[in-house]
């Protein structure tokens, strides 16, 4: 992980004025992130909540305070907004970004369908403005670690590998809308999961998956298992669950198994990160970076979610496309849409049954050429 940008401090550059948008649950770690990084300035917030803006206000020292995205976008100077609020309002929140010519960052899910996700793409890109999704998973050092690992060939070609999930967190205090939507889990956990996938064997080509709802006090799905085959060759497992009771509690922890050819690499719970070859077994702790806001047992989402700010303060600056960029971020969303297709169907789906029809295709090369 890249330590905070301190361009700042030594005078070289302005920071860069950002704005957030949505003080709710999550929200706390955009603020605090943001504040750690020094070449970053959040000189405005808005909620529609006016006691939640308020108060995250008073906490973060922030005096301009708006109730409508709108005013904020009209009165405010400002090189990027953030938008952290549930997925209903993100695309209306990042057109309106587009419009204003101000780059965004979009809370995962990036959108409820894949229509409006390309169309948030097209706008941001017609506009000219950097979008980032906020998929932050891929960015916790544990994570990171193994994409290090595999990219440096250290069990040679990758054949197989799992990513897992499986908790019984109680989500559900925090984030209430989590019970009561149509669609729990793949859509809101497991597309983190499907992001990590896709971020350490690539891009994938075919895929099966099952649902179920074991939690009777929920409506949407909380299990889900997906087999898939990706573009290099390799097979992977993706499997989620909120309804695991184990020994040992350990949400948020993602667990990974990655088969090669010269070797295995295994990451346990608690941030052990072994690789193993014919030259012998090597153990690394790989745990999040000690932070002082962090509260347990979200370390490792809080230290993912620096990280990403971090990365797109970077990319802002040097004017490059961020890893999870709204483009980029379209096929992870193309992936939770194919797990519930699959699933509700009862058969194995090709992701090219997802891409855009040949209409749609044309008229977004004739935009991206006229662009
Ligand atoms: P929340 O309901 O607690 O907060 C959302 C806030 O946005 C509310 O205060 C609401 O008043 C405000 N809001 C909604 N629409 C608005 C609008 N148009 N203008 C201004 N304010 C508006 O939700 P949350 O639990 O904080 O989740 C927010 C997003 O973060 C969701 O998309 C969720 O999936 C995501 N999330 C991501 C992670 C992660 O690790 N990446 C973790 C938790 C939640
Ligand atoms: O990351 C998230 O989107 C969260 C949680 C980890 C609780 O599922 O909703």
């Amino acid at each position: 992980m890249s330590e905070p940008v301190d361009q700042h401090s030594r005078g070289t550059v302005a920071p860069l004025k950002g704005a957030l948008i949505g003080c709710g649950f999550f929200a706390r770690n955009h603020l605090h992130a943001w504040r750690d990084i020094r070449d970053v300035q959040l000189v405005a917030l808005c909620d529609a909540d006016e006691v939640r803006l308020q108060a995250a206000g008073r906490e973060f020292g922030i005096e301009r305070l708006y109730t409508d995205a709108a005013a904020l976008l009209k009165n405010e100077r400002l090189d990027f907004v953030d938008i952290a609020t549930t997925v209903a309002s993100h695309r209306p929140l990042v057109e309106l970004a587009a419009s204003a010519g101000v780059a965004a960052i979009c809370q995962k899910p990036f959108a409820k369908t894949l229509d409006d996700a390309y169309a948030m793409v097209d706008a941001c890109r017609e506009a000219g403005v950097p979008l980032m999704v906020h998929e932050n998973f891929r960015w916790q050092s544990a994570i990171q670690a193994v994409g290090k690992a595999l990219r440096n060939g250290e069990i040679g070609a990758p054949f197989w590998g799992r990513v897992s999930f499986r908790s019984a967190f109680d989500v559900f205090s925090g984030q209430p809308y989590l019970a009561t939507g149509e669609r729990f889990i793949v859509e809101d956990l497991g597309i983190h999961i499907l992001d990590i996938a896709r971020f350490l064997f690539g891009d994938v080509v075919r895929l099966s998956a099952t649902t179920r709802t074991v939690n009777p006090a929920i409506r949407g799905e909380d299990v889900a298992t997906i087999l898939m085959s990706h573009e290099g060759g390799v097979t992977s497992v993706v499997d989620c669950s909120y309804a695991t009771r184990l020994p040992h509690e350990h949400f948020p922890q993602t667990m990974i198994e990655v088969d090669g050819s010269k070797g295995t690499l295994r990451l346990f719970a608690d941030y052990r990160l072994q690789v193993h070859t014919a030259t012998g077994t090597d153990e690394r702790h790989v745990a999040p970076p000690t932070l002082g806001w962090a509260s347990s047992p979200w370390e490792a989402i809080q230290g993912s979610v620096l990280a990403i700010e971090q990365h797109w303060a970077e990319c802002l600056r040097r004017g490059v496309e961020p890893a999870t960029s709204g483009r980029d971020n379209l096929r992870t969303l193309a992936l939770v849409e194919a797990t519930y297709l699959s699933a509700r169907e009862g058969r194995s789906v090709a992701l090219s049954e997802l891409e855009r029809s040949p209409a749609q295709m044309e008229r977004a090369h004739a935009q991206w050429v006229a662009s």
